[in-house]
């Protein structure tokens, strides 16, 4: 029988995680590393790309790691294309680069709105748009796009992340109908609340010490009753780049500890004391 687990190694591939210098892009570069494949990533500044490649090296792995605006195709561009010259073409692409703005829609300026939508959707059509040629001159290639649990559900003050991760389930779905023909994969990992940087504000103490409230519902939604820890995605995240999905194509895979199959309970029922952090 064929060694099944080399299914699962990315021993040989280049792997670019965009926006990577900390959060679900570290962990997803991260498990790749340990899984064979070379780390390729770009984040917004100097200050935070020198911040990626001090985490990196601390956990012994030698990355690529360069300033890239991922909403600027000249910049994405000059970035493939220097990785292609200094590292090899680019196997694998995590398009996971992304903002959140939590404003009420009729107070959100149409600024704010277009920001949240050029980052979080236009960003990945142009970081796979850049990709792609090489992918389909090589036969074969790996795209997976960071969708959430807003791809699926609205929710209060975050209209233009909902819209952008909406129609990133949509662009995943393109991608996969246009180039599947080539052994082009792109699929979507779909977290549900994840602690990180980005959903820090929803799970700040309150000035009497007491749990924000949004952690007690969110902790009443989740049937793990707890937040997810970036290390609990990077399993899927190796599988969605690895050879062993590679008939898995248009697909949203949601890791979310049983938020989107479950109505949730009371939060007044949660003991506050026997929550893990
Ligand atoms: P995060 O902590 O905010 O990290 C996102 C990274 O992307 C940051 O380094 C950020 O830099 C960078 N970035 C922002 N704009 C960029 C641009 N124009 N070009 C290049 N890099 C840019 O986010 P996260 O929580 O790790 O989430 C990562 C992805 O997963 C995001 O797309 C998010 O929407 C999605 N997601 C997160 C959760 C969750 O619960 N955490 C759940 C579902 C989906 P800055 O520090 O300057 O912003
Ligand atoms: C929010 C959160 C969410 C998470 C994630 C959930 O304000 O509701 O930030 O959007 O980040 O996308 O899957």
């Amino acid at each position: 029988m064929q060694d099944f687990l080399k299914n699962f190694s990315l021993e040989g591939k280049v792997a670019w995680v965009t926006g990577a210098s900390y959060g679900l892009g570290l962990a997803y570069a991260t498990a790749f590393a340990q899984s064979g494949a070379t780390i390729v990533f770009n984040d917004i500044s100097k200050e935070l790309v020198d911040k990626g490649m001090a985490e990196y090296q601390k956990l012994g792995i030698e990355a690529f790691g360069e300033v890239c605006d991922v909403t600027d195709e000249k910049q994405v561009r000059d970035f493939v294309a220097k990785v292609e010259q200094k590292v090899g073409t680019i196997d694998i692409l995590v398009n996971n680069a992304g903002i959140i703005k939590r404003i009420p829609m009729i107070e959100m300026t149409v600024e704010q709105w277009n920001q949240v939508i050029d980052v979080d959707l236009t960003g990945p059509f142009i970081c796979s748009k850049a990709v792609l040629p090489a992918m389909i001159k090589k036969g074969s290639g790996k795209i997976i796009n960071a969708c959430s649990m807003m791809s699926e559900f609205g929710r209060e003050t975050v209209s233009a992340y909902a819209a952008a991760k909406g129609g990133l389930k949509m662009l995943t779905r393109n991608i996969c109908s246009e180039y599947g023909q080539y052994n082009i994969q792109c699929n979507a990992i779909g977290p549900g609340y994840i602690a990180t940087p980005q959903t820090a504000p929803l799970r700040e103490k309150q000035p009497d010490g007491s749990m924000h409230p949004f952690d007690r519902f969110i902790r009443s939604k989740t049937p793990a009753q707890r937040w997810g820890k970036t290390e609990d995605l990077m399993g899927l995240a190796v599988f969605l780049a690895s050879p062993a999905s590679d008939f898995i194509n248009g697909q949203v895979v949601y890791i979310d500890g049983g938020i989107t199959a479950y109505i949730g309970q009371d939060p007044s029922n949660l003991d506050p004391s026997k929550l893990e952090d």
